[in-house]
């Protein structure tokens, strides 16, 4: 049985577990207190104690581009979420690298806004980070389908990832703006049809 180590919050952590989902496995979560009890004992899966980790037969997986590649690596065709190689899984990579920054933005912002002691918060550094979260978002908003998926008629893994991003990014109170992200809100209120989106949400 493979085990996704991780909370529910994490955008890396939830692209996997959609992932893995999408792709029909069977899996078991385990949250990880990361900034409490479990710091020292999880670096017994990753050395730099961060997650997401995917135990699997053969052994302690991190970083979540290096997950989703066993992914879809050991996958039968029918079930991959990434194209073919060529131009389209080109494509579909970039919209997975964009969501995955502005991802990385989000979660910077919240260390800095939620973890570090308030007197220690740079404030120049949280508007630059606002800044470079709204740029992404504008990319991504411009570049996902007004319908359906990225991958079509189903999700491929440009959804999963994009999904997610939004989804985090809804985590943080007051940091995007509803009415300059239609078509990606719209695309995860879509994916909440789908119990891999629905039953991995932040909020489920
Ligand atoms: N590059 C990593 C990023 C993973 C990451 O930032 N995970 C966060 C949780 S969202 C974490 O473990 N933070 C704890 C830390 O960095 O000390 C990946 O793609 O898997």
């Amino acid at each position: 049985m493979l085990i996704l180590h991780g909370g529910k919050r994490s955008p890396f952590v939830r692209r996997v577990a959609i992932w893995l989902a999408l792709q029909d496995r069977a899996f078991e979560r385990r949250p990880v207190e990361l900034f409490g009890a479990d710091f020292e004992r999880f670096r017994a899966h990753n050395p730099l104690s961060r997650v997401p980790v995917l135990t699997t037969p053969d052994g302690d997986l991190i970083e979540t581009y290096a997950i989703i590649d066993y992914l879809e690596t050991t996958a039968e065709p029918a079930y991959r979420l990434l194209p073919e190689p060529g131009p389209q899984r080109i494509a579909c990579q970039q919209v997975i690298a964009l969501a995955h920054a502005v991802a990385e933005k989000g979660v910077a912002f919240v260390y800095e806004t939620e973890r570090r002691p308030p007197d220690l918060v740079w404030p120049d550094w949280v508007t630059r980070l606002r800044s470079q979260l709204e740029e992404g978002l504008a990319a991504l908003e411009t570049q996902t389908p007004a319908t359906a998926w990225f991958g079509g008629t189903h999700p491929n893994g440009a959804d999963a990832a994009v999904v997610a991003t939004v989804d985090f990014l809804g985590t943080v109170a007051g940091l995007t703006d509803p009415a300059t992200m239609p078509r990606l809100l719209a695309l995860s209120g879509r994916s909440r049809a789908l119990p891999a989106f629905a039953t991995t949400h932040p909020q489920a």
